[in-house]
């Protein structure tokens, strides 16, 4: 079994919600067990500035599935909730599931990079990831405390515990 933690967001349609029922549909996926999830946090968006807070969490699992059958998985959990691929780069959207790490495993593939290439710079990703693993270390070595020293919480706050 590999420990992966998936970062849900979600900024349209009940955004409380969407995170909940994608949470729910994370902990049935095949051939993985659930393990916690963070608290539910508000985060003020990353790129275009006229759109809606975000609603951001990371999940825990462990999983017997590849990382890419792991992506499947959640691009069809995406799909399943309304998810509309646009062209407009960090635009709104009712939901997204990125695969912030995957065991210690580094990759760099054309449909998946892990770690995610952005988790490092995002308050609204190691926040959360440091409420449900606070001794973390990436595979590069980088210490979670210490990116959570360089990285300020630009007004990110728990909505639902
Ligand atoms: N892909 C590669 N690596 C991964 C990975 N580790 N996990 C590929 C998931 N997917 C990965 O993703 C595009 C392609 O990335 C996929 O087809 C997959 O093969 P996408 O979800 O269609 O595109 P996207 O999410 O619009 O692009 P991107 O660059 O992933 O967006 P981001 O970086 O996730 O930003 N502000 C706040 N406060 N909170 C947020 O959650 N999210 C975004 C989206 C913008 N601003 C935000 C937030
Ligand atoms: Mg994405």
């Amino acid at each position: 079994m590999i420990t992966v933690f998936i970062a849900v967001g979600s900024n349209l349609g009940d955004p409380v919600s969407q995170a909940n029922v994608a949470i729910d549909a994370l902990k049935q996926l095949p051939k993985t067990q659930f393990v916690q999830t963070s608290s539910l946090y508000s985060s003020t968006p990353m790129g275009p500035e006229d759109q809606p807070d975000y609603i951001n969490a990371v999940v825990e699992l462990t999983t017997e599935l590849t990382p890419l059958e792991l992506l499947d998985c959640t691009q069809t959990i995406e799909l399943e909730q309304g998810r509309v691929r646009k062209e407009e780069r960090w635009g709104p959207r009712t939901l997204d599931l990125d695969i912030l790490l995957y065991g210690n495993e580094v990759m760099d593939s054309e449909r998946l990079t892990v770690p995610h290439y952005g988790m490092k710079e995002r308050e609204f990703v190691l926040y959360p990831l440091a409420e449900i693993a606070p001794n973390l270390t990436l595979p590069c070595g980088t210490r979670l405390d210490d990116l959570l020293k360089v990285v300020a919480q630009n007004g990110l706050r728990i909505w639902q515990s």
